[in-house]
């Protein structure tokens, strides 16, 4: 079955301020989110794996794609559906050799990334950060959306947006033609996280 890319929640759990993870996933999903990738970080692997394992049940549960940012013996020893590495990780050829043929997603900020990225292997691109964002310390500068729609046009594999994303740009993002929209803030950031996500969904769809 094809991946739906729509709403792609990616987790933070500083951003949740104490808030359980596995309930505010599971409030995000039941809102509308497509696939849900779990993002880690200065956290040791026992908890990691922890978290992955027990964060496979509940995607697994809704029918929900997992995919495990940056560390590939997570997504391995939970089973996860994918994992998704960016430009200081394993190198993407390394990557999909070990990972076979789960989802593998490559985080890309130029054009020139995101044709290597579609010749080395990767599934899909995420694209960013689109805007600025304050949910990654050693974001690069926002690449912008005209930048996103040559990303988008350059490659055959799906590409979503990531950074910044939020109600207020996504009539402009969605211009681009991408696949969808990845995002921290607008969803965990939320006071309710169904209710964000559905209106998310919905006018992403619209
Ligand atoms: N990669 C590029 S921007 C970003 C990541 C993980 C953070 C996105 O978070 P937000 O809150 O949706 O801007
Ligand atoms: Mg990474």
């Amino acid at each position: 079955m094809p991946i739906d890319y729509s709403l792609y929640l990616v987790t933070d759990r500083k951003i949740l301020n104490g808030k359980d993870i596995f309930k505010a996933v599971e409030e995000a999903i039941k809102g509308g989110v497509t696939i849900v990738q779990l993002r880690e970080k200065d956290i040791s692997s026992l908890e990691f794996y922890n978290i992955a394992i027990k964060m496979k049940k509940l995607t697994s549960y809704y029918n929900i794609p997992l995919i495990i940012n940056d560390r590939l013996d997570i997504a391995l020893s939970v089973d996860a559906d994918g994992l998704h590495i960016g430009q200081e990780d394993l190198p993407l050829k390394v990557a999909r050799k070990l990972i076979g043929d789960k989802i593998l997603g490559y985080s890309v900020s130029s054009i020139e990334e995101a044709i290597y990225g579609e010749e080395s292997g990767a599934d899909y691109l995420g694209a960013g950060p689109v805007y600025p964002t304050l949910s990654k310390a050693d974001a690069k500068a926002p690449i912008g959306v005209e930048t996103l729609k040559k990303i988008k046009d350059s490659v055959s594999i799906p590409v979503v947006g990531i950074g910044g994303i939020g109600i207020s740009n996504i009539e402009e993002v969605k211009k681009t033609n991408i696949d969808g929209i990845s995002l921290i803030s607008s969803i965990l950031g939320s006071s309710s996280i169904e209710e964000a996500s559905r209106k998310l969904i919905s006018l992403w769809r619209k």
